[in-house]
């Protein structure tokens, strides 16, 4: 049994490298989201993946912007950032690219990935830096308590647009396909916790930004968006290959399935363009593409090394 200090700042407490994880290792307190939320699901499959993986929770960080879904990493014993609404992703890759030893996952609202964070998201996908980033798509801005956002459905009544949504929603997936340097885009459900959590550990062990996009239920704001869906298995169709996400104990249930080549772009554009009926599973993926971390990695500059360059520079300025 080895033995090894926690690199946390300051803490240094002596940590048992080779302890097997349980599960109350990583569940921090109860959470505070409505009963029925789908961010319950989330973090339940997160802690599963947490356990299977045996990640270390001092080697493992959550990111959040601002929203319901972005205080998951509070309920997590894992490190976490709760950061700055929609800035989830750029502060995800500064921690990467400077501490390339840690999992990296990134959690985020549809408000906060695809309407304030929109810059980011589009070069957070062509950066194609090593995490996993899970959109939480509730459809509406929870947090403060139903504004439309942009994958809010055509029609639907909001606060700020009582008279129903002006425009036709957003499409997460086609964004992400469309974008440079795309190099994994999953659909998943909360609803459904087998396919939720083999989508989380195909992107965990993905190489390069793996995305999924989470349809998760907001009982308070849009319950009515996946009502049907819930109840109906054949509303939903699973996206099946051998390289894709394979789920067996969903055979029964989840009957309406079809093949698809997770390496063909074509088709995975063409199917995430579709609207009905709701697809799961992986729609794209290749490990081949640039990581911007492993390209730019930074080369970790000890404290003498770096007062040695102080020192040069200001040699520079000596009268
Ligand atoms: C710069 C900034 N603008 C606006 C807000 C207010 N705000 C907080 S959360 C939020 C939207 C939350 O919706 P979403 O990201 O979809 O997450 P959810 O709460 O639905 O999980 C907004 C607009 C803020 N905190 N900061
Ligand atoms: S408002 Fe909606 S998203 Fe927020 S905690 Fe409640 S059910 Fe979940």
């Amino acid at each position: 049994m080895s033995d090894f200090a926690c690199s946390a700042p300051g803490c240094g407490t002596a940590v048992d490298d080779d302890r097997e994880l349980a599960l109350s290792d990583y569940e921090g307190p109860v959470a505070r989201w409505c009963p029925g939320c789908g961010d319950h699901s989330v973090l339940t499959s997160v802690e599963r993946l947490l356990v299977a993986e045996q990640l270390k929770p001092e080697q493992t960080m959550f990111v959040s912007g601002i929203g319901c879904s972005s205080r998951f990493p509070h309920y997590l014993k894992t490190y976490g950032f709760h950061g700055i609404h929609g800035r989830a992703l750029p502060v995800a890759t500064g921690i990467k690219l400077h501490r390339p030893d840690l999992a990296v996952f990134v959690v985020m609202g549809d408000g906060d990935c695809c309407s304030i964070g929109a810059a980011h998201w589009v070069h957070a996908i062509r950066y194609n830096t090593n995490m996993v980033a899970m959109l939480l798509d509730n459809s509406i801005y929870g947090l403060t308590k139903k504004q439309t956002s942009p994958t809010t459905p055509q029609g639907f009544k909001t606060n700020t647009q009582p008279a129903g949504s002006f425009l036709p929603q957003l499409n997460p997936l086609t964004t992400m396909l469309g974008t440079t340097n795309v190099s994994f885009v999953a659909q998943t459900a909360e609803w459904i916790p087998a396919h939720l959590y083999a989508t989380l550990r195909a992107a965990y062990r993905h190489r390069g930004l793996a995305f999924v996009r989470i349809l998760q239920r907001c009982p308070m704001y849009t319950s009515a968006i996946y009502e049907r869906a819930v109840k109906d298995p054949s509303m939903v169709e699973l996206l099946v290959h051998d390289d894709g996400v394979t789920v067996p104990e969903l055979d029964a249930i989840y009957r309406t399935r079809r093949a698809h080549d997770p390496h063909d772009l074509t088709a995975a554009r063409q199917l995430a363009d579709e609207d009905a009926p709701i697809r799961l599973g992986i729609f794209f993926r290749d490990e081949q593409r640039p990581c911007y971390d492993e390209i730019r990695r930074v080369r970790k500059v000890s404290a003498n090394e770096r007062l040695a360059l102080l020192e040069k520079e200001l040699d520079r300025y000596a009268v």
